[in-house]
């Protein structure tokens, strides 16, 4: 497909991936002789030139289609996606059936295995069955660009509602934007979205997988089954704190509320955390922080707005972080080709995304960028795709791709938790006599918590979702149960009003009808902990963790540019290793981020009911 991944890297994106470990035995080659290692060489190069070959005018027809959604360019953008599937599906078929060869190269097997995994909604080889998924997979992710909710009534668009809900505190209006949203987005792609698994699933059996969830999760440089329970892992190093966290803001919701609209037991309200998914709850820091040692003194977004920034001076802010790593500034087509506002006139996918359209340095990120804290930290998020993108642009073809997706997610976020007051202060954006006193770190944390941490959960349960909805073991009419059930194990939170099978909540979230797999940014919350640890080792830094930042840090950055230019030439441990010298993904690093605050927290909790 089309939009893929960094939905922008689209089929650079589309054509990579990591290593295939399929879970069942590869089909078997129909040639009558053995192929050869030559013979495979063979069969890569060409897999590589075809892929560039189509990349650049399938980005450029993507790019078109998500910043001006009209019947035409949905039209367009299907047909190539159409063939840019068939295309991934004969090279993945193709690619099977040299996997056992004799005497293969490190570079030809790991492209071998690259190309059979790379497709992310693959469809079966039967006429017609590419065309249909593609315009399923286009409809679903226009209508979500399409999509609105109403405030008072009146319709508002997807980028207003999301920041409105992260502004307003009267539940009410937060319960009329929430249901409005996921009414409207959601629902009326319910039988599209389990059409598109059907046909999906059959590409995913004909590629040798036991369905599209298990090739999600073949591209990790092991066994998808080794992969979930990795995941499993992961979430388990992390999860105490969550639940700490949970606790904590639950109880300070209910003071703000009262028990009407908040009980002091049980899951959490989901429109009340200030984010129309409850994905990140920063927004509502103002409720939960405490008094004394929660008064920061600042607030970012009220500094922007105070400072008179707008978006183009937010992005000129982000470029200069970079910059001071050592990294050349974004071309001048960026700033040309960029979209950085929402366009007044059109309809267009505001959901933010980094592009490199030429797989050479048309970089590019679409954005409908707001002043406010959420959109500074995108920025940073969305140029670390970019300097990615355009440190491996010297790879092969086939290694032009993050070492693994949450690498790729994880970088800008890595950069962006360096954003600490004295880091505000050296670009003039925070008074020196502002800045936080140590007695404010537990606030600091807080604060940081409230997205970091409160994520975790849910970057684990969207593809929980997806791989039963996959694997069957959600049937198609349990698909909004199936979902509410993930939120309320993991997340902890319930919707404000109740929910049947006629509603489909998955669907009014960016990433389901975009089809774009989303364990990347569960395992990228863990890595840029891994990063920013390691980092601020290299810096020298000697103060509590949070508060170091490596702006400016030449050492820092030539050694990330290091990691980024390998792009996904070599399996991730070693990318891992290169920049943090360990080959482990581990939570441990967030966990000793935020160790002051869970000592914090579980003494806050002491006699409150924990969980749900
Ligand atoms: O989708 C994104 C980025 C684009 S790759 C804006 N993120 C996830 C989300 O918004 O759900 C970044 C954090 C998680
Ligand atoms: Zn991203």
């Amino acid at each position: 497909m089309i939009r893929t991944g960094i939905s922008s890297i689209a089929i650079a994106v589309a054509f990579l991936a990591a290593p295939a470990f399929a879970d069942t035995a590869a089909p078997v080659a129909t040639a009558v002789a053995t192929p050869t290692a030559a013979e495979a060489d063979a069969f890569v190069a060409e897999a590589e030139k075809v892929g560039a070959d189509f990349s650049t005018p399938a980005q450029q027809v993507a790019w078109i289609n998500a910043t001006y959604i009209t019947d035409d360019t949905d039209a367009i953008a299907a047909k190539y996606g159409a063939d840019a599937t068939e295309l991934q599906v004969k090279y993945a078929l193709g690619a099977a059936k040299f996997a056992n060869v004799p005497g293969l190269s490190f570079d030809t097997k790991r492209k071998l295995d690259l190309l059979r995994s790379a497709v992310t909604l693959p469809a079966p080889t039967k006429p017609g069955a590419a065309t249909e998924l593609s315009t399923l997979v286009t409809r679903m992710g226009s209508s979500y660009g399409k999509g609105k909710g109403t405030l008072d009534g009146k319709t508002i668009n997807g980028s207003d509602i999301e920041a409105a809900m992260g502004e307003s505190r009267d539940p009410a209006k937060l319960k009329e934007m929430w249901v409005s949203w996921h009414d409207n987005v959601g629902a009326p792609m319910r039988k599209d979205y389990e059409r598109h698994v059907v046909i999906a699933n059959e590409g995913a059996k004909e590629l040798g997988y036991a369905d599209v969830g298990a090739l999600w999760r073949s591209g990790y440089d092991m066994k998808p089954d080794e992969f979930a329970a990795l995941t499993d892992k992961l979430w388990k190093q992390v999860e105490p704190l969550y639940l700490a966290l949970h606790t904590y803001v639950r109880a300070k919701l209910n003071e703000k509320y009262g028990d009407a609209v908040q009980a002091k037991t049980g899951p959490i309200r989901a429109d009340l955390l200030g984010n129309m998914w409850a994905q990140e709850w920063g927004n509502i820091y103002d409720v939960v922080a405490p008094k004394g040692a929660g008064d920061l003194g600042y607030d970012t977004g009220e500094l922007l707005k105070a400072k008179g920034y707008d978006p183009i001076k937010m992005f000129k802010t982000g470029e200069g972080f970079y910059s001071s790593l050592g990294f050349k500034p974004l071309p001048d087509s960026f700033w040309v080709r960029s979209q950085i506002v929402k366009p007044a006139d059109r309809e267009v996918i505001c959901h933010a995304s980094a592009w490199d359209v030429d797989n050479k340095d048309d970089l590019r990120i679409k954005m409908c960028t707001k002043v406010n804290a959420d959109d500074f930290v995108t920025i940073h998020h969305e140029m670390g795709h970019n300097y990615y993108q355009r440190a491996y642009n010297k790879q092969p073809f086939l290694y032009e791709n993050g070492a693994n997706d949450g690498f790729h997610e994880a970088i800008g976020d890595f950069v962006a938790l360096s954003i600490t007051p004295d880091y505000l202060v050296k670009i003039g954006l925070l008074d020196q006599a502002k800045v936080p006193s140590a007695d404010k770190d537990i606030g600091l944390l807080l604060r940081q918590a409230m997205d970091k941490v409160a994520f975790l959960p849910f970057g684990l349960l969207i593809d929980k979702w997806r791989w039963g909805v996959f694997s069957g073991a959600i049937p198609a009419n349990g698909y909004e149960k199936g979902w509410n059930d993930l939120r309320l194990k993991y997340q902890g939170i319930v919707p404000p009003v109740a929910r049947d099978e006629t509603k489909f909540d998955p669907g009014a979230k960016y990433h389901v009808p975009a089809s774009v797999p989303y364990t990347r940014y569960f395992l990228a919350r863990l890595l840029q902990f891994q990063f920013y640890q390691a980092a601020c080792k290299q810096a020298g830094w000697k103060g509590p963790l949070h508060r170091c930042s490596f702006y400016g840090n030449k050492a820092v950055g030539a050694k990330l540019d290091a990691m980024l230019t390998m792009g996904q030439s070599k399996p991730w441990p070693e990318a891992l290793q290169a920049f943090t010298g360990t080959r482990e993904m581990s939570g441990q690093a967030l966990v000793d981020y935020f160790a002051p605050l869970k000592k914090w927290l579980d003494a806050q909790n002491k006699g409150k009911p924990s969980g749900w």
